[in-house]
């Protein structure tokens, strides 16, 4: 008997969201495990970073986004997410690396420096869990992922300094898009899968939403961006 795919995950993780992508694109059948509320502590030991999507697969436990994209482009070439020009392969790095390394903190800070985005959070993070699990996540997650987030370096910037880079940004990514359907060359590749996902994310919990919808070309490509599904288990 064929064993079953299982991706471990938080549903509002990006780099998850990220993962649930790929398996879509490439027709894979899978199921997930949520890691909500006390679970966390169960996430962080499927791995040596500690950190999830995990993905379990072919009798093999692979961690971290980006290995999975690699194994699962190896493994499943039907539908290819990376170009085989090696210019183009290097500029979907780039954007994959900007995505992972940068516009993730973006999205961590419109989450724990907002209250309203924050109890989103809280409640997705807490679905089928205990209720008192929420009240341990609405306060002691966000004072533990603040220290992360200064530590990181963007949480010491104010709300109004990193509100008028990010719509920057995505004015640079709105250019960047003009008369274009894809990031890199003329098909979808994980450099649109990996930011997609992370301003999908950003989109579902923060107050910005509005003023991200101004930017169509942006709009335009995340609606290519979109889950094709979202699975529940
Ligand atoms: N480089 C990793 C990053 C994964 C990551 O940071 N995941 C977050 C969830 S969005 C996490 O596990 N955070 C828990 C922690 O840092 O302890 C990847 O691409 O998978």
């Amino acid at each position: 008997m064929k064993e079953e795919v299982i991706l471990h995950q938080w549903a509002i993780s990006p780099f998850c969201g990220k993962v649930r992508r790929i398996l879509d694109d490439k027709n894979i059948a899978y199921r997930v495990k949520n890691y909500n509320g006390a679970l966390v502590a169960k996430a962080a030991s499927l791995s040596s970073a500690g950190k999830l999507p995990v993905l379990d697969i072919n009798g093999k436990r692979i961690a971290d986004s980006r290995q999975i994209a690699t194994y699962l482009e190896k493994e499943f070439d039907s539908t290819p997410l990376v170009p085989k020009n090696s210019q183009q392969q290097a500029v979907m790095n780039i954007y994959q690396d900007w995505a992972d390394e940068s516009l993730y903190w973006y999205c961590f800070y419109f989450r724990l420096n907002y209250d309203n985005a924050w109890e989103q959070v809280a409640t997705y993070f807490s679905e089928g869990r205990p209720s008192y699990e929420k009240l341990i996540v609405r306060h002691f997650g966000r004072v533990q992922y603040k220290r992360n987030l200064m530590a990181q370096g963007i949480g010491r910037y104010s709300k109004s300094q990193v509100e008028e880079r990010f719509l920057f940004l995505l004015d640079q990514l709105n250019e960047t898009l003009h008369e274009k359907h894809w990031l890199v060359g003329d098909r979808k590749t994980l450099a649109d899968i990996a930011v997609a996902s992370q301003l999908h994310e950003i989109k579902r919990t923060s107050h910005l939403v509005s003023r991200m919808s101004e930017f169509k070309e942006v709009e335009r490509w995340l609606v290519s961006n979109e889950e094709k599904s979202f699975p529940h288990c």
